[in-house]
C-alpha cells in the first residue's frame, strides 16, 4: 500500500513489497537451471500470523511412504491442496487427499503474493510440510514426477525455524573423460546451501528438477517448528 507524506513533499513511498523485492537474488546453476531467493518475501509479523494459522488450522498428517521398497513413516507432517480437476499426485507410494483452496483462505493470499512476485507463473497445487524440530527432514530428492512436466517451476515459502536447504547436482549419466575429470576436481559449484528464513521465498526453475537434487537435512540444533509451502503447477 502506498502512502503520502505532505510535510516532506513526497507523493509516494515505495511499499514494502517493492523494497524487499529488490533483495531478490538469482543464482544461475548452469545448463538451464536457476534458483531465485528472496529472504524477506513476506513481512516478519505477517509471517508469524500465517505460521500460527497454518500450524493450528491445516489438517496435518504423517503418512506411511515407501522408500527403496521399504515402508516408513514420512519424517515430517504434510498436507496437499490443489485446484479441482487436476490429475492426482502420487509420490513414494503415497497419494495425498487434495484439499480445496477455499477451505484455507490465507493460502489463497500467499498464492496471490507469489503470483505477484513471479509474473507469468501459474501455480495450481501446493504441498505443505511441517518439521516439528531438527530431527524432521526431507531426504535428497527431485520433484520430477511426470505430473509436473519437463521444466517445473517450484515456489517455496518458509515460516518459523530457519533450516538449511541444500542443492546437489545429480551424478552425470554419461561417463566420458571429461566427466571423470570433472568429478576429480569436483568444485563447490556442484553444491549450494541456503538458510531459508522466516517469510522467505525460494524458486527453483528451468532444469533444476531434472539435473539437481535438494534436501532439508536433520539439524540437532534446530529446536522449533518450521512450516514450508511448495507451490507447483500441474498442467491439465
Ligand atoms: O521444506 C523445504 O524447504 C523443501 C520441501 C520439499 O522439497 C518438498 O516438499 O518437495
Ligand atoms: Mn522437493
Amino acid at each position: 500500500m502506498s502512502s503520502t507524506s505532505g510535510r516532506l513533499g513526497f507523493t509516494e513511498v515505495p511499499n514494502q513489497t517493492a523494497v524487499e523485492n529488490s533483495k531478490r537474488r538469482t543464482f544461475d546453476l548452469g545448463n538451464g537451471s536457476e534458483v531465485v531467493y528472496m529472504p524477506r518475501f513476506l513481512a516478519f509479523e505477517e509471517s508469524w500470523t500465517l505460521f500460527d494459522y497454518l500450524d493450528k488450522q491445516i489438517p496435518w498428517t504423517r503418512p506411511s511412504i515407501r522408500v527403496f521398497g521399504r515402508s516408513c513413516i514420512q519424517p515430517r507432517d504434510t498436507c496437499y491442496v490443489a485446484s479441482e480437476g487436476l490429475p492426482e499426485l502420487r509420490y513414494s507410494g503415497y497419494q495425498p487427499h487434495a484439499y480445496s483452496w477455499d477451505d484455507y483462505p490465507p493460502l489463497k493470499d500467499i498464492l496471490a503474493a507469489v503470483h505477484k512476485a513471479l509474473p507469468g507463473s501459474h501455480f495450481n497445487s501446493l504441498l505443505l510440510n511441517r518439521y516439528k524440530n531438527g530431527s524432521d527432514y526431507v531426504a535428497w530428492h527431485a520433484d520430477d514426477e511426470k505430473l509436473y512436466g519437463l521444466e517445473p517451476e517450484i515456489a517455496s515459502v518458509s515460516f518459523g525455524c530457519e533450516r538449511e536447504f541444500l542443492l546437489r547436482k545429480k551424478p552425470s549419466k554419461t561417463i566420458s573423460v571429461q566427466s571423470i575429470g570433472n568429478r576429480v576436481s569436483k568444485g563447490s559449484s556442484d553444491q549450494h546451501s541456503f538458510i531459508l528464513k522466516h517469510g522467505s521465498l525460494l524458486v527453483m526453475r528451468g532444469y533444476t528438477q531434472r539435473d539437481w537434487l535438494h534436501s532439508v537435512p536433520k539439524r540437532v540444533k534446530a529446536d522449533s517448528v518450521r512450516i514450508n509451502l511448495t507451490f507447483r503447477h500441474v498442467p491439465i
